[in-house]
């Protein structure tokens, strides 16, 4: 699924890297996933640093596979770095460009204007912590994650860290994402076998965007929304036994998530105003898959929970400002004792494409199909409304 808002310079070309007289590093800021173009063009004396074009394929709504890939500046100029490339992520189940086997790394002259600085692409997955880091010279086997963090953290505003298809073997806890910033993921796996009581992934910094990351193994917690505004897409928590997600900031999004198994969502009492959209759970333990506690203004709509070993929900009627159109099925000790959900939530069988073989999404029959209300959320890039057929289908994936 292609996602549709832009993000600020995908493509991380044009680090400003003039020549003497300074260049100019422009981005061009893209609007789909798929594409990335960082031209950095080098000053009056460098001649043109062309740092390679990264075009990405995919994108868009056919979830098409990114095949684009950088090439890193063959002509260097002064104005040259390595690895400008664009993103190239493609869609979300598009492969990312490899990493660039660029340029050399500029030499310019004073620096250039423009441009965007920060933007940071893994291109290792080991889990490497090199003092001194850069994206220039990343050390060791490349730019780790925990490195692109650091290095978000420790550069003012904002930046968007880019990873593409692979597993990080996390070896000790990341840095807490203490400032603004998007953590944009296609295919990344982040497992947390080694870790105990620490979360795999805490969002310290206010409007901090996780998506397109893939859990495994978080015995605590998997995502930690520690500060207002976040936002966890399209992400997924399995093999778990920890909490997939706690949150204690307000106003976050968690939408387009599927947990399965663990003991789900659970909040701290400062958290209000969080919104939790077109998830997908199946067969979470705990109290409840979602457990506001006391926290208070949940919007709960357009869910799917299953198979929870407890109930699906805790909380009484005041907890939600929303709490409709969810489908509820199969939840041992039922939906919530403290607040009945209304008939607009279906108590069916969700029918899975392939539960066994961990395929959750649905079947053209499912009575989740077309189940949802529209909460403002894109579910169907390039679709003239936010979803297909006559309404949002229920759980983490637009169906028809
Ligand atoms: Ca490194
Ligand atoms: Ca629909």
């Amino acid at each position: 699924m292609g996602c549709s808002f832009s993000y600020e310079a995908l493509g991380p070309g044009g680090l400003g890297l003039g020549g003497t007289s300074g260049g100019d590093g422009d981005v061009s800021s893209t609007t789909d996933l798929g594409d990335g173009d960082g031209d950095g063009d080098g000053g009056s004396d460098g001649g043109d640093g062309d740092n390679g074009d990264g075009d990405g394929a995919g994108g868009g709504s056919s979830n098409t596979a990114g095949s684009g890939g950088r090439t890193g500046g063959t002509t260097g100029g002064s104005g040259g770095t390595s690895a400008a490339g664009g993103s190239s992520s493609g869609g979300s189940s598009g492969d990312g460009g490899s990493p660039a086997a660029g340029g050399a790394p500029a030499s310019g002259g004073a620096s250039g204007s423009g441009g965007v600085t920060g933007d940071f692409e893994v291109t290792t997955w080991l889990d490497e912590d090199d003092m001194g880091a850069t994206v220039a010279l990343p050390l060791g086997n490349g730019l780790s994650l925990r490195e692109a963090i650091e290095l978000a953290n420790s550069t003012a505003g904002h930046q968007t860290i880019t990873a593409g298809p692979g597993t990080i073997n996390l070896t000790k806890q990341l840095p807490f994402v203490n400032e603004t910033a998007d953590l944009i993921f296609d295919g990344t796996v982040l497992d947390g076998a080694a870790l105990s009581n620490a979360p795999l992934l805490r969002m310290d910094g206010p409007g901090v965007l996780i998506q397109g990351v893939s859990l495994v193994s978080a015995s605590y917690v998997g995502f930690y929304l520690n500060a207002d505004d976040g936002i966890v897409r399209d992400s997924t928590v399995t093999n778990s036994t920890g909490q997939a997600m706690h949150v204690s900031g307000s106003n976050v999004e968690i939408s387009g998530n599927l947990i399965v198994g663990s003991i789900g969502i659970l909040y701290s009492p400062s958290s209000s105003s969080s919104k939790i959209w077109f998830n997908t759970l199946v067969q979470v333990d705990g109290v409840a898959a979602i457990n506001p506690g006391q926290a208070s203004g949940v919007d709960l709509r357009n869910n799917i929970i299953v198979q929870s070993t407890t109930y699906a929900v805790a909380g009484a009627c005041s907890k939600f400002t929303f709490y409709s159109n969810n489908l509820f099925w199969a939840n041992v000790s039922g939906i919530n004792s403290q607040c009945a959900p209304g008939a607009d939530s279906p108590v069916l069988d969700p029918l899975f494409t392939d539960a066994q073989a961990g395929d959750y999404s649905l079947v053209s029959t499912s009575p989740a199909v077309d189940a949802g209300v529209d909460v403002g959320l894109d579910r169907a890039p390039g679709a003239a409304e936010n979803y297909l057929g006559v309404a949002p289908d229920l759980g983490r994936r637009e169906k028809q």
